[in-house]
């Protein structure tokens, strides 16, 4: 009873942090008393739309602000802008002594990462990233199935994410980028097998592009081999249509020398036991009331990874994807473009 709120700032007023605010006003013991966008018709946007008087166009002036002496005003930013900005909001945030939060794909390199992890950690501040595919309902539900032991050692996994949702309508930049599917979204899906099978000894890849009207590839299919000894196909497709098209679904198959785990399309979560039994669970998504199809296991992941964040704090505990973990995702990102570039497979980097 009577824990001091927790005050935040959101940085990047666009498409996807319209969820983060929603999430954020909808926990209870945090504010978000402050929003910055170098646009100032984003700033207005979210101004009336969350009723929040404190705006700034730039993050520099808002810090000082709110963080100058005297002005203990400020505990955390939620950085949500796209990934270019990182280099200058994460070092400026650490500087001014704020947690940070950070969406993905975090810092456009490995060699930047690590410099701004290291910022952080020498600035005594958190750094979590915002990967939030882990906290959907029936991710998490299957990651923990397999985390009890219920079908024994996994030997082989499968992460599927197969669908021809117009993405590019709501982020456009998405069409211009050189790398697409698995910065953007095949970096939720490698998340998903080290949630599942740990971190990855190999991998190897191959990609295409089959929308014309892009630049990256659209297309992606991933072998990984894991430390403990799992094989698992990870396959991304932004170029599959689908009269049932199940966006953002991710299909998990797990086998294991003690049963197998299927989630299916539609939020139904199979666990086969090794007597030939099968336990079917629901495992659908409880959105949240302001959410909306197809969006809504996402939107519900976001109110849980933020939910959780608030819970890691209060505790003094770091979050499951806190910087250094995140660094080895991004590591299987980078490594599957060389990978594909190759055509052989590779070793990843990895946090040390
Ligand atoms: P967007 O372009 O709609 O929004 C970004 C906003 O940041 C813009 O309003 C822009 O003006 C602002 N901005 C950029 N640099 C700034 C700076 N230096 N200072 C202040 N404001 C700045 O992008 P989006 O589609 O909302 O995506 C944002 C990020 O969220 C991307 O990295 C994307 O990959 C990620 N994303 C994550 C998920 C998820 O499920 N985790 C889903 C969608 C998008
Ligand atoms: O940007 C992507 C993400 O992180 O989740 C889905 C998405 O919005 C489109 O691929």
């Amino acid at each position: 009873a009577g824990e001091r709120i927790v005050k935040g700032a959101l940085i990047g007023c666009g498409f996807f942090a319209e969820n983060q605010m929603r999430a954020w006003q909808e926990l209870e013991g945090v504010s978000i008393v402050a929003l910055c966008d170098r646009d100032p018709r984003r700033l207005a946007h979210f101004q009336a739309l969350f009723g929040i008087e404190d705006t700034f166009t730039d993050a520099e002036t808002m810090f000082a602000a709110l963080t100058g002496s005297g002005n203990r005003g400020l505990d955390f930013v939620d950085i949500a802008t796209t990934t270019q900005a990182h280099a200058a909001l994460v070092p400026l945030a650490a500087r001014h002594g704020v947690d940070i939060i950070c969406q993905k794909p975090f810092a456009g390199s490995l060699a930047m990462a690590r410099r701004l992890i290291v910022q952080c950690a020498e600035n005594g501040v958190s750094l979590s990233i915002h990967e939030n595919f882990r906290w959907q309902r029936a991710v998490r539900q299957t990651i923990e199935v397999l985390r009890a032991g219920r079908i024994g050692r996994p030997f082989f996994g499968r992460i599927s994410y197969r669908s021809g949702f117009d993405v590019y309508k709501a982020q456009p930049y998405l069409a211009r980028v050189e790398r697409f599917i698995i910065e953007d979204l095949g970096i939720h899906v490698l998340d998903i097998a080290r949630a599942l099978f740990g971190e990855v000894e190999r991998l190897s890849c191959e990609t295409a592009r089959v929308n014309p009207g892009i630049n990256g590839e659209d297309v992606a299919t991933l072998m990984l081999h894991h430390d403990d000894g799992v094989t698992a196909v990870v396959d991304c497709s932004y170029a599959t249509r689908l009269a049932d098209d199940p966006f953002p679904q991710s299909l998990i198959e797990i086998d294991g020398d003690n049963g197998s785990l299927r989630l299916r399309q539609d939020f139904e979560l199979e666990i086969h036991g090794a007597e030939g039994g099968c336990d079917r669970r629901d495992v659908r998504p409880e959105p949240p009331a302001w959410s909306e199809a197809p969006w809504w296991p996402i939107q519900e992941s976001v109110l849980a990874f933020q939910a959780d964040w608030l819970k890691a704090r209060r505790h003094g505990r770091a979050v499951e994807t806190h910087g250094e973990d995140n660094f080895n995702t991004l590591a299987l990102v980078e490594a599957a473009y060389r990978a594909a570039a190759a055509h052989q497979s590779v070793v990843p980097a990895r946090w040390s």
